[in-house]
């Protein structure tokens, strides 16, 4: 095992990250800008280094002070925790010329699987169903084409994005050369690179998850999916495991696809495999996040494992136990997202904690890096702290997650709690029928008098 590790990241990931470190006996570095000072991560690590200002460009996406902090304090090994430099290939390829271990996958997966069009091709090569689509389109007459052979309408994505990001629906012919360009150069501006592809578009699909393990020893487990569907402009706010569209034998099924395609290519550490389900139920890849995930305690709740530690654990070398190769799943568990926001407008608003308190009891788990008289900075994610609940099944889940939410008090600045109470108070959600426009329909007032009356009973 390492002795010592670099956390390159902040926040409730950081902490989390430092929790593991500390039941395996394994030091910490924390890293942190010139905002973050006073922060959680710092104050819980063994070791802190200041690396750089506030801006993120400047402090935790340096690669060279962040490469720097581990040779002064002579961490073994980097966990780059989620966003930031978790999955830029470049960078776990700087720690590997550096000697220090990157706590993910190779970077060449990384590199694979970053690049959206390519890890559609080499999944739908491996065995998994991919819906009908193009390669990087080059030309308008190309894209016309395909589109044409695909059938309207389509989705034109951007191939360096992810995560929803520069995506484009195209209806009609007449649209699509106007909308080509846009994309390009969307996908120019935010990723630096103007390649796109086209899919099939589904109207309202679901948003699907399976977590993935690896050593490197070849065995790969998968952790049962993620249901992700309840999103607002691509932020999640809600996720669930296991998902209520879900039956065991479609999750053998394509637990046992995706396992066999990552064996394939020689994937390590913890990873996500994101699906589109249609209306129909029938499942399609979308894409891979090799990075741990915001979510992934829903499925620590669940299956009873420590995903973190057991990231740690791989990248030293170590096997995968012989539980991780039956994982059963146990109960439900919800996340709700409590995003530092206006309810209304879902501004971030940045601010000080002057009150803060944490709920706690049977199944309740809270995963931040907020405390009271702590000062939200303007410069990061909005996210600031993760209520999880577990239940024995879904609506006793949903249940603690109600009260726990009545029970989450925070001072002095905005949170989402209020939203999150009307979405578990909600009739569609507490039936489990969701899709993509949940959240537009339901902040719509759509379902407004079911989300009254179930809140009311
Ligand atoms: C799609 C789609 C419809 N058709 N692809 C959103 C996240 C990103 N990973 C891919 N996303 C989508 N891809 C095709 N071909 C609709 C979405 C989508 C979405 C999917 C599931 C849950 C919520 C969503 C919100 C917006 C868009």
């Amino acid at each position: 095992m390492f002795r010592k590790v670099l956390i390159a990241n902040r926040g409730e990931i950081a902490v989390r990250i430092i929790c593991a470190c500390k039941e395996l006996g394994v030091r910490t570095v924390a890293v942190y800008s010139e905002a973050d000072r006073d922060a959680l991560h710092v104050r819980f690590a063994d070791e802190a280094i200041c690396i750089g200002p506030a801006r993120s460009a400047d402090s935790y996406l340096n690669i060279a002070s962040i490469i720097s902090a581990a040779e002064i304090s002579d961490a073994e090994a980097i966990h780059p925790g989620y966003g930031f430099l978790s999955e830029n290939a470049h960078f776990a390829e700087v720690c590997e010329t550096s000697k220090i271990t990157f706590i993910g996958p190779r970077p060449e997966v990384i590199r694979l699987m970053g690049d959206k069009d390519l890890a559609r091709e080499k999944m739908a090569e491996l065995g998994l169903a991919v819906l009908p689509g193009s390669g990087v389109l080059n030309s308008a007459e190309e894209a016309e084409r395909e589109a044409k052979r695909v059938g309207y309408p389509i989705m034109i994505k951007a191939a360096a994005g992810g995560g929803g990001r520069g995506m484009r629906i195209v209806r009609s012919a007449d649209e699509l050369s106007s909308a080509l360009q846009t994309a390009q150069a969307e996908s120019e501006a935010a990723f630096g690179s103007p390649g796109v592809y086209l899919e099939k578009y589904v109207a309202s699909p679901r948003h699907i998850e399976f977590q993935v393990m690896a050593d490197e020893h070849g065995m790969v487990t998968h952790l049962g999916e993620r249901e992700c569907t309840i999103q607002r402009r691509h932020q999640k706010l809600v996720e669930e495991s296991p998902s209520p569209a879900m039956d065991a034998a479609t999750r053998q099924q394509m637990g046992g696809q995706v396992l066999r395609a990552l064996e394939k290519i020689g994937y390590t550490n913890a990873g996500t495999v994101e699906f589109l389900m249609d209306e129909e139920g029938r499942l399609y890849f979308l894409e891979m996040n090799t990075r741990i995930q915001v979510e992934h305690a829903v499925t620590e709740m669940v299956t009873g494992f420590d995903l973190v530690k057991q990231q740690i654990r791989v990248a030293a070398g170590e096997r995968l136990g012989d539980e991780w190769k039956r994982t059963t799943l146990r109960g439900h568990a919800i996340e709700c997202r409590i995003c530092a926001e206006d309810p209304e407008t879902f501004t971030p608003c940045a601010g000080l904690v002057t009150g803060l308190h944490l709920p706690g009891g049977p199944g309740v788990r809270v995963d931040r890096a907020v405390y009271t008289e702590s000062v939200i900075p303007p410069y990061y994610d909005s996210l600031i702290a993760k209520l999880i609940c577990h239940g024995s099944d879904r609506s006793e889940a949903i249940a603690r997650m109600k009260r726990a939410l009545e029970m989450f008090i925070i001072e002095g600045i905005s949170t989402l709690i209020p939203v999150h109470e009307r979405i578990m108070a909600d009739g569609d959600f507490r039936a489990g029928r969701m899709s993509t426009h949940f959240v537009d329909r339901f902040l719509q007032g759509e379902s407004k008098a079911e989300a009254t009356a179930a809140g009311r009973s």
